[in-house]
């Protein structure tokens, strides 16, 4: 992959953990839900937040209190390409809509049963109808990872004449790789000359992958939804997607990344989903650290073993103390609690560790207080020699 990225367009994320994120089986929010993940994705620092208006009357007041909050994020009503579901979009006083349809023949025979001709018309017809009412609009070509690239092409340049503001390539059933997604970005960046959005469903766990990808070929706006909620498994995840940005493509996005797990954990309540411990960045297991050389790794030097500190994604510290610990954990562990017995203690402790049982016996969670003796005991510990390689 080689560096297309376009320095001048600066790169938006569009969460749609309000609108791709009620798809997930067993999500539905209620209004005052809604408001308040919009508003904190809004302090977050999201450049726009999706919401469907075509669900129900409770979508639709959603999205009419939403447009009228004052948030610095646009608010997107999520419609079909239908003039009527424009109307409602219309209706809610939106002033930025995204319409979708199918592109693909496997969606064009066996779902929609419509030609190619008709799809055209229609995608065609709603945008205008769009325009001429003066919104903001993107024009989404759904299925487009599996459509005939030729026919990709066609409808991307019929919208673009028409006006739409931007288009989204979604790899709506999840199946592309990181390769292919770069190419299908740049096989519509060839033929029109508006930002595109990627949105990478996660059924083969290349979402993230293939939205990176996405952004590398030219594209501007990635989709997110808090902890990757969506259709079947769902698209990027929010804290990855914001995370890679910052840290990896060293951006600079002015996102609150310090309340990515508190967003999680929030939304985690209202949808009462679990997610799982390893969930990157957000996860309980994120910030564990658990083999006596990962142990006196991270007592030493946090960024042994750690991308980023847990307080940036909100996240906290934890060392588990089980079999594995070795004499520099033990030895910790006998400072924090505030014993000051010697080395040779801490390594009897460490063999007691591995008599007492399999597994973990407990974790020690940081907090700020925690933090601040870890860097005196650091000191103190720093003088020991490593002799924790065989654990
Ligand atoms: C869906 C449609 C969509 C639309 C994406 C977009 C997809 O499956 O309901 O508007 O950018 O994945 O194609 O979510
Ligand atoms: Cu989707």
């Amino acid at each position: 992959m080689g560096g297309r990225m376009n320095s001048s367009e600066r790169v938006r994320i569009l969460d749609s953990t309000l609108r791709e994120g009620e798809q997930s089986p067993g999500v539905s929010f209620t209004n005052s839900q809604r408001l308040q993940i919009a508003w904190a994705l809004d302090y977050f620092g999201v450049d726009a937040i999706e919401i469907s208006p075509i669900i129900s009357n409770q979508h639709r007041e959603a999205c009419k209190t939403m447009t009228k909050q004052g948030f610095k994020a646009e608010i997107v009503a999520h419609v079909r390409a239908l003039p009527e579901d424009v109307d409602v979009a219309l209706g809610c006083g939106a002033s930025s809509i995204a319409a979708y349809h199918s592109v693909s023949d496997i969606h064009l025979k066996h779902k929609l049963k419509v030609s190619r001709e008709v799809a055209v018309e229609r995608a065609v017809k709603t945008a205008e109808y769009a325009k001429a009412h003066g919104l903001r609009m993107r024009f989404t070509l759904e299925d487009a990872s599996r459509a005939d690239p030729k026919f990709l092409q066609e409808v991307a340049k019929r919208v673009s004449e028409v006006g739409v503001d931007r288009i989204s390539i979604p790899d709506t059933v999840g199946t592309m790789l990181p390769s292919g997604m770069y190419n299908l970005v740049r096989i519509v960046k060839d033929v029109v000359d508006i930002p595109i959005d990627v949105h990478c469903h996660n059924d083969l766990g290349l979402a993230l992958a293939n939205s990176l990808a996405g952004l590398e070929a030219g594209a501007s706006q990635i989709h997110t939804t808090v902890d990757g909620l969506g259709e079947r498994v769902g698209i990027a995840s929010l804290a990855e997607v914001s995370t890679a940005l910052t840290i990896a493509y060293k951006m600079r996005l002015n996102l609150k990344l310090e309340m990515l797990r508190e967003l999680s954990e929030m939304v985690r309540q209202y949808t009462g989903l679990n997610i799982p411990p390893s969930k990157p960045l957000v996860g309980d297991n994120a910030y564990k650290h658990k083999a006596g050389t990962h142990l006196v790794g991270v007592i030493r030097e946090p960024s042994t073993y750690e991308i980023v500190p847990p307080a940036t994604v909100g996240n906290r510290r934890r060392l588990v103390f089980g079999e594995l610990v070795g004499k520099s954990g033990a030895l910790f562990l006998l400072r924090t609690l505030g014993l000051d017995l010697g080395e040779e203690d801490a390594r009897k402790l460490a063999r007691g560790f591995k008599r007492l049982m399999k597994g973990d016996l407990f974790e020690l969670t940081f907090d700020e207080n925690m933090e601040r003796e870890m860097i005196k005991l650091q000191e103190q510990i720093q003088r020991d020699p490593v002799d924790d390689q065989k654990r």
